[in-house]
């Protein structure tokens, strides 16, 4: 048993030439077809970094380096947090292995995508990165 309390969900804010990648969900029901930073539960015994490096290899086919946290910590059911880290891709491109698409959005564009719930709670820090990218 991990006493370690908080199980966290990481999600990654890869931006690259001031756009942001979006990934489509297929599931559950109530949010496939939603767009969402990519990303995943970090296991036990791995730090955030290491996996979410390891979420972005097995959804997208990437490495990435992981950097600062952006934005808020979104509470999830079972005592799991969702936290947002600014990613950088370092090889490879992003591709939809795990999701139904994959997507570049600009500040502008993604004010109007259909965003999981959970992920607007990130949307005035990304979109001040953007616009400053
Ligand atoms: N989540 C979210 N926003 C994101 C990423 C995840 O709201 N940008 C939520 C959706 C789920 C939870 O976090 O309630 C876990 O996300 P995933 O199902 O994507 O995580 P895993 O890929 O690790 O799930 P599983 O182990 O079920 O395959």
């Amino acid at each position: 048993m991990d006493t370690n309390a908080v199980r966290e969900v990481a999600a990654a804010a890869i931006i690259a030439g001031g756009r942001l990648l979006l990934a489509q969900r297929v599931a559950p029901p109530e949010l496939a077809g939603m767009w969402e930073l990519p990303g995943g539960k970090i296991e036990p015994g791995e730090t955030p970094a290491q996996g979410l490096r390891r979420e972005l290899r097995e959804e997208l086919g990437v490495d990435t380096a992981v950097g600062d946290r952006i934005g808020v910590d979104v509470p999830l059911p079972k005592g799991m947090v969702l936290r947002a880290y600014l990613v950088s891709l370092r090889d490879g491109t992003p591709t939809a292995l795990e999701h139904s698409a994959v997507r570049w959005v600009d500040a502008a564009e993604l004010a109007a995508v259909d965003l999981v719930p959970n992920d607007r709670a990130w949307l005035a820090e990304l979109t001040a990165v953007l616009r400053a990218g």
